[in-house]
């Protein structure tokens, strides 16, 4: 028997799938519960900066071939570009059967206007960024452009590639001012091009804000992470909410086939994805 959350469009990212980091089995618990009709993975899915042939568990693995089955199952996978899967750029407008790579989409959602990209094009300079990106897609692109080319003259002179951890690393004063901006900033963008949502990843703070200027109104959505917050973002009903792994009972939620055949998940995970309910 399946029975399986049924939800319009759910969007994950910075899943880092191939660190040691990222929590596959919990995001494999979570996409066996859910039956969306579009899956958006909003960047950062597999993390080819960080590859490395001696560590990519099965659990990681499963991951691919569970949204592999999604997409033949009918469901619409999206996979948006972020800078560590950056390699699939190359690969940007390309579809393959259900799945389709691309470095932003547009939604439309009950007449409604979604904006989906990751969010990296803000890292070298989010005041580069603001005016660059007024030029529209074209102006996105070359955002891509320049980031990948200051990455790469970074790499050249032996420094490290600009990254939100790097960030941290140097102060969490700076870490908290870029969030503030790239949130400011995206949802600023969003006014100016008239989105009604403008949905990010790469910051790995899960949101959800209205965010109003005096040229009108977004509202500014980012999916999070599976390496510490677990969480996705799910539009149903007309409405778009932030799934918390740890918070929210996964419903609807039966041990099916798919699970029975993934010898390796742990049942003791599974009853435990659905009867605890820790609090904040
Ligand atoms: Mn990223």
């Amino acid at each position: 028997m399946k029975l399986k959350r049924k939800i319009e469009v759910a969007v994950i990212s910075d899943v880092h799938l191939g660190t040691y980091g990222c929590h596959a089995k919990q995001l494999l618990t979570y996409l066996n519960s859910i039956q969306p009709k579009k899956l958006v993975l909003n960047g950062d899915i597999i993390d080819i900066w960080q590859f490395s042939k001696r560590y990519f568990p099965k659990s990681h693995l499963r991951v691919i071939k569970k949204i592999i089955d999604m997409a033949s199952d009918g469901v619409e996978v999206i996979y948006v570009t972020g800078n560590h899967d950056e390699m699939l750029r190359k690969f940007s407008d390309t579809t393959i059967g259900n799945i389709s790579i691309v470095d932003k989409v547009v939604l439309e959602l009950d007449g409604k206007k979604a904006w989906i990209f990751h969010g990296d094009v803000f890292d070298v300079s989010i005041q580069n960024a603001k005016w660059l990106a007024k030029l529209g897609g074209y102006g996105y692109d070359l955002l891509i452009l320049l980031n990948r080319f200051i990455n790469w003259c970074l790499e050249r002179f032996g420094k490290e590639k600009y990254s939100l951890s790097k960030r941290i690393k140097n102060s969490v004063k700076s870490a908290v001012k870029y969030i503030n901006d790239f949130e400011e900033v995206a949802s600023e963008l969003a006014i100016e091009n008239r989105y009604d949502y403008v949905i990010c990843g790469h910051i790995h703070q899960p949101k959800m804000l209205l965010k109003e200027n005096k040229h009108g109104k977004t509202m500014y959505l980012n999916s999070g992470d599976w390496v510490e917050n677990f969480t996705a973002l799910e539009y149903q009903f007309k409405r778009w909410k932030i799934y918390n792994y740890n918070h929210d009972k996964l419903s609807a939620f039966f041990a099916d086939e798919d699970i029975k055949g993934m010898e390796d998940v742990e049942l003791k995970d599974l009853i435990a994805a659905i009867t605890i309910n820790k609090p904040l």
